[in-house]
């Protein structure tokens, strides 16, 4: 077993990255449910992000989704955060909401259209200077609908020749990061579809091209740490992008729909050395009918209970019996520190760094709701559309 005191130091230095998007209205194709309160301006969602981390001490940093926080300066967004307590993250491209890209970005059969994606992408990495941004999440909604729509050959090609462009603008200690969803908005093919594509053009990159796993971006009963154990031992995991999923691409809060695979999860990222390496802990969420603040501090709670769980892991009893074969024992040291209640260690770590045991308590006796939906009014919706 972990030592106990191993264990919280463990949860002392766990960081998670917020979305700037789950701060604003967000919703379904059908409706965009308004609610009060919500950030009008990048920087009103840094000060929510930043009472996410007063109250957590886990979420120190804030993802951008660029041209969703276009401002004129970068460097002084960046101060704006420091002066709020946080810091910017992960820049996110954003090469799926104009017209001209309704038939791919970088892959698209038009070089002209390729190469406004690309000048993209590039406006990003001079955003990431400008912010001290280490990662570039990339994500394409490229694809094709239909059969025959164009050549999947080529269209790989172009990925690839768009991305070592990429991969060349960035600093020495610049990242890039591959994402991949296996459907969505394209239904025939992806360009990006799975964890294979998205390492095979990272190793042909170089080290600092990276795989995220978005955990929602799967089919059905696929064994996501199974990829992630895999990519760790390769060292490709770059991030994650945390959220849960029912049925598709929900981006419901973490741990929310399936604790257990987040535990199986984390177990695996703490076997394969992920906690105390590079691997970015970011959400990807949208919180489409709950509160959004306390939504996001629920999100941290539920990462910080699974690693809690993970490293609770008895790993020598765990060896011991895998090598005896063992099955059922096996199973069961894993079981016993899955079903481990770690909420009351969870609080007494945050006591310990000053903060209260019950970070959405805690929120709500603040006065931040109250505060924002009287002095916020007209908020936007979080990106779709804005
Ligand atoms: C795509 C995705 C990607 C985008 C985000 C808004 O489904 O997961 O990470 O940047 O959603
Ligand atoms: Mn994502
Ligand atoms: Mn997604």
């Amino acid at each position: 077993m972990t030592e106990p005191a191993a264990v919280k130091a463990a949860l002392k230095n766990q960081a998670v990255e917020t979305p700037s998007w789950a701060y604003g209205n967000s919703g379904t194709r059908f409706k965009v449910f308004a609610q009060a309160g919500v950030p009008r301006t990048p920087q009103e969602k840094l000060e929510d992000a930043a009472k996410v981390h007063e109250f957590t001490g886990a979420a120190p940093t804030v993802a951008l989704h660029i041209p969703w926080d276009k401002v004129d300066d970068y460097a002084a967004l960046a101060e704006f955060a420091q002066d709020h307590g946080v810091k910017l993250g992960t820049v996110n491209s954003n090469t799926f909401q104009d017209d001209d890209y309704k038939l791919g970005s970088v892959c698209h059969p038009d070089a002209a259209v390729r190469r406004k994606a690309l000048d993209h992408l590039f406006e990003c990495v001079d955003i990431m200077d400008a912010t001290g941004s280490r990662d570039l999440k990339l994500w394409f909604a490229d694809g094709t609908n239909y059969p025959g729509q164009d050549d999947v050959r080529e269209r790989q090609d172009r990925l690839a020749e768009a991305l070592a462009a990429v991969y060349e603008r960035l600093g020495d200690d610049q990242r890039l990061l591959l994402e991949y969803k296996f459907f969505e908005p394209a239904f025939y093919t992806t360009d990006v579809p799975d964890w294979g594509t998205a390492y095979a053009h990272c190793l042909k990159l170089g080290p600092r091209a990276q795989v995220v796993v978005d955990t929602g971006h799967h089919a059905p009963g696929t064994n996501i740490e199974f990829i992630v154990a895999t990519l760790l031992r390769e060292g490709r995991l770059g991030a994650f992008d945390f959220n849960s999923r029912f049925y598709a691409d929900d981006d419901l809060m973490v741990g929310a729909a399936d604790p257990f695979q987040l535990f199986r999860i984390m177990y695996e990222v703490i076997r394969g050395g992920g906690l105390t390496s590079d691997v970015a802990f970011m959400l990807d969420q949208c919180h489409n009918i709950e509160a959004k603040i306390p939504a996001i501090i629920r999100s941290v709670m539920n990462v910080q209970e699974a690693t809690a769980k993970a490293l609770l892991v008895d790993r020598e009893a765990l060896a011991v019996a895998q090598r005896s074969g063992d099955v059922l024992e096996a199973n069961a040291v894993l079981m016993d520190a899955y079903n481990t209640d770690v909420r009351p260690l969870l609080a007494e770590v945050r006591e310990e760094l000053g903060l209260d045991g019950d970070p959405i308590a805690a929120y709500r006796r603040s006065g931040w709701a109250e505060r924002i939906t009287a002095e916020r009014v007209g908020g936007q919706q979080a990106g779709w559309g804005a």
